[in-house]
């Protein structure tokens, strides 16, 4: 079972394993720790990671990046639509209102969604893993970010299960920071509890997670973020800056021209990091349209200046993440920076204004996340012995279930008004269970929506839950619970609805329900063994256990009902009565969702794109065995020709030469693009002549 902790950045990838001796973030085929997140489609194969960031300017409009700023999302959404203006590659509306990114593929225009693209990221990173633990990597924990809605986490699932990949957990990725920050430490208070604020300025967000240590355990007090706030900000900020400037000075207009807009770009990019280090720095870039060489060139004061609207926003989420904790700016003990965008010094000094200290770098900002869920999932793994040390997370969102007040055929049946509790609040523990008691005659439906899209940009709706048909024994409406879950991942669903039936005989009078309500039970139960592995036997589980006795719960499932504010009957408890369980089914739609059996589509797409990669790789691989078995034969040919020449006849050696001759040009002419099967075919024919040549030379030593 393979151990790995994956972190999928908007711009880079990184790949972290669990072995025997602790995490090693692993290397790439070009020995780099960092993978872009780029997929390049061409007219023969794909390049994805660092080959497709280096095929991306020859092939600009082919080149997918930003792939997690896309997945999940409506095409509607406006903060997609900002982002696709600046991203050299076509994204179109799907007729379910979802985007669909187009780009020129084995010599046509296709479509993909982009959670097929995100697969074949995952795919490329599973490869570097097993590549890296010469073992198959199914088994993993995948860093999210903290504000990823229902069906981006959805979204993100999907995209392992195309790549053959099985996540035991999205993990947020400052809680996964925070794990790789807090269980190597020994010197944690043992009643004290030490509070932790990590702030990670990434490529295209900022979040803030604020955590409290102590010994064996961290505890998410507080997650805030902003969505589009990170590096590729300041980078559009000198894009900007400098279009207007060649503009003016150079009569050129960048936006006018694909390449050229990717090109200055990244000179911007490249420029901020340089800022990050010196006073000032140029900006040169030979023939950048029509012909021209552009120079620039900015102080970092200027470049502050330019950069003020951005700078304003960073102080609300951490005003936020301490408001939410329930925390001073004087609770905080340490304030850790980690992302790689948080180099930027100007972000450093309002960090340090903020919080009255110089932040700490003590983590290796670049690698913590994918280090964390390679933790996390050691934790989960059975293979692997950890140090005990919990995690408890806690929800960023408060969600809702809504139901019609009641079925338009029911008696006192005023009620077709939708009503609503908050089941998961703002801060909720992950994982949990809650459970609903609705009463009803028949077939019914329920909502699942976030309480406040505010901070979301989302549709407030993320799936509906049909829970029926049932058939109740007595002609009353019958009691129905329902469990809602919200899991490891962050997604909530409804796991289970059950029919409710109570022995006649045994069971003393209960009035019916003047309303529709719903009861809920307000047990928790802090684990989620269903989603664990079958061998899962922490610490975790074991608070489960106990947790559950303690609240009354057995096995998630509520033994009695436990009025809540929301009971409006009056009850009476019977003491003995016998409840017969039946389950009921329940279908789910996700709004934006893949069905399963699409999905399943999807893997067998990728699979085939796969080979095809692999195939052309091959491809490659033999035609430079052919070429390189000519230049090869030719210096031995030299050789005969120098030292026994005497051995071998005239019309031979010129045979031999005239072969390799026609060989290599028909390498550059009719054989420059064959199948692999050509090139193996050429190598065998000339095999027949190596092992002749080779005869004669052995020979010819003696
Ligand atoms: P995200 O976290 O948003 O998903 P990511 O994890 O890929 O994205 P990081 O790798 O943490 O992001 O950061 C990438 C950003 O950091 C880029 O915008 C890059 O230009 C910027 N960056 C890298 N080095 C420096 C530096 N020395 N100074 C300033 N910015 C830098
Ligand atoms: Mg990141
Ligand atoms: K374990």
């Amino acid at each position: 079972m393979s151990v790995v902790g994956f972190d999928f950045g908007n711009e880079n990838c990184l790949v972290a394993v669990a072995r025997q001796r602790g995490i090693d973030v692993v290397l790439n085929d070009e020995s780099k720790r960092e993978t872009p997140a780029i997929v390049c489609f061409g007219d023969k194969q794909r390049f994805i990671g660092t080959a497709g960031a280096a095929t991306t300017m020859m092939n600009p409009k082919n080149s997918i990046s930003q792939i997690k700023r896309l997945i999940g999302r409506p095409f509607s959404d406006p903060e997609l639509q900002r982002d696709l203006k600046s991203l050299p590659f076509t994204v179109i509306e799907g007729p379910d209102g979802f985007p669909l990114i187009q780009a020129r593929y084995l010599g046509e225009m296709r479509t993909f969604t982009p959670t097929q693209v995100l697969g074949m990221v995952f795919s490329d990173l599973k490869i570097i893993g097993q590549k890296n633990l010469n073992a198959a990597v199914v088994d993993c924990c995948i860093g999210i970010p903290v504000y990823f809605t229902d069906l981006q986490r959805r979204a993100v699932l999907d995209a392992a299960t195309i790549a053959g990949l099985h996540p035991l957990r999205l993990m947020h990725e400052t809680t996964a920071t925070a794990l790789a920050y807090g269980i190597y430490k020994t010197d944690l208070p043992e009643n004290d509890q030490l509070n932790v604020v990590f702030v990670d300025v990434g490529h295209a967000s900022m979040q803030v997670c604020i955590a409290g240590f102590k010994k064996g355990q961290l505890k998410i007090l507080a997650h805030s973020f902003d969505r589009s706030l990170g590096g590729r900000d300041f980078d559009e900020a000198l894009f900007q800056h400098f279009t207007t400037k060649f503009k003016a000075e150079y009569h050129i207009d960048v936006n006018q021209n694909a390449r050229a807009c990717l090109r200055l770009r990244a000179a911007c990019e490249k420029l901020k990091k340089v800022l990050s280090a010196n006073p000032e720095a140029p900006l040169n870039i030979e023939c950048l349209m029509e012909e021209k060489d552009v120079r620039g060139f900015i102080k970092r004061e200027e470049f502050e200046q330019i950069s003020i609207p951005i700078l304003e926003r960073v102080k609300r989420p951490l005003e936020k993440a301490l408001q939410d904790a329930g925390l001073a700016v004087e609770n905080v003990h340490t304030v850790e920076v980690v992302g790689s965008a948080s180099r930027i010094p100007s972000i450093m000094k309002i960090l340090t204004e903020f919080f009255g200290k110089e932040p700490k770098r003590t983590m290796n900002s670049s690698e913590c996340v994918s280090r964390g869920c390679a933790l996390q999932c050691a934790i989960l793994s059975p293979t692997f012995k950890v140090r005990e040390f919990q995690v408890q997370e806690c929800f960023p969102f408060s969600i809702t279930i809504s139901w019609k007040g009641a079925a338009p055929d029911s008696q006192n049946g005023a009620a077709d008004n939708q009503q609503g509790t908050i089941v998961f609040p703002k801060g909720n523990p992950i994982p949990s269970i809650k459970a609903l008691t609705f009463y009803r005659s028949g077939t019914f439906s329920i909502d699942v929506k976030y309480a406040d899209v505010s901070e979301l940009q989302a549709p407030d709706k993320i799936s509906t839950y049909t829970i029926g048909p049932f058939q109740s024994t007595k002609s009353e409406r019958a009691k129905v619970k329902v469990k809602v879950r919200l899991n490891l991942h962050g997604i909530v669903s409804v796991e289970s609805a059950t029919l409710l039936e109570e022995e006649e005989v045994e069971v003393p009078v209960t009035k019916e329900p003047s309303k529709e309500p719903a009861k809920m039970d307000t047990d928790e139960v802090p684990s989620d063994a269903a989603t664990k592995g079958p061998n899962e036997a922490d610490a975790n589980m074991e608070e489960a256990k106990s947790a559950a006795d303690a609240s009354g719960v057995e096995n998630g499932v509520p033994e009695a009902d436990k009025p809540t504010q929301m009971e409006t009957d009056t009850k009476v408890e019977a003491p003995k009565k016998k409840v017969k369980k039946t389950n009921i089914p329940v279908s789910e739609v996700v709004y934006g969702g893949i069905p399963t059996a699409e999905v399943e589509k999807l893997l067998e797409k990728e699979y085939e794109m796969a080979l095809q990669d692999r195939v052309m790789e091959e491809t490659k691989e033999k035609k430079n065995a052919v070429e390189a078995y000519v230049y090869d034969m030719r210096n031995k040919d030299f050789q005969l020709s120098d030292k026994y020449q005497e051995f071998v006849t005239d019309p031979e050696r010129e045979g031999f030469t005239a072969k390799l001759q026609e060989t290599e040009d028909w390498l550059y002419e009719d054989g420059e693009d064959e199948t692999k099967g050509v090139y193996i075919a050429k190598l065998e024919l000339q095999g027949v002549h190596r092992e002749g040549t080779c005869a004669r030379s052995a020979c010819l030593l003696y």
